[in-house]
């Protein structure tokens, strides 16, 4: 629990949002300002900031409650997919770590992921992957 943290509150049920899940270790609840229709946010009880912030403990059960919130709005709001995402720091708008899981239907429209893409010189992309292999070593 953080004082101040938005997210907190409402688990704390001191702010109300509609909520869709709770298990001992995280809760579900709809984005008040949705994509689509049942885009649903996942954040674990204890209050951390980024991904890199989740103690491992903790990964299986905010994943796999994403995993069963995708499964609950195709099978029961119809949708035909999803789209499940996470900002850390950059355009995190709250500082408490949330999954995304949004709703998508073929045609839908959305548009707002769109990434600009770019291209590796050549052998550029060998020296992107042997930094990141050492980075994880
Ligand atoms: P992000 O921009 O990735 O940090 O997502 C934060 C989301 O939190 C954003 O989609 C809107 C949602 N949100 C902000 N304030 C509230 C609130 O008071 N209640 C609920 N239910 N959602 C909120």
């Amino acid at each position: 629990m953080s004082d101040g943290c938005l997210f907190c509150d409402i688990i704390a049920g001191t702010v109300p949002a509609s909520i869709v899940l709770e298990t001992e270790n995280v809760v579900g609840f709809l984005d008040v300002r949705p994509v689509f229709k049942g885009h649903t946010l996942l954040v674990p009880r204890r209050h951390v900031v980024t991904l890199s912030d989740l103690p491992e403990p903790l990964i299986v059960p905010l994943f796999s409650s994403a995993q069963r919130v995708a499964d609950a709005v195709t099978s029961g709001l119809g949708a035909q997919g999803t789209f499940v995402a996470m900002n850390n720091v950059v355009s995190q708008s709250v500082a408490h770590l949330h999954v995304h899981v949004v709703p998508r239907t073929k045609g839908d429209g959305l548009r707002g992921f769109f990434w600009p893409r770019t291209k590796y010189a050549d052998g550029e992309a060998e020296q992107y992957a042997a930094t990141l292999r050492e980075a994880l070593a």
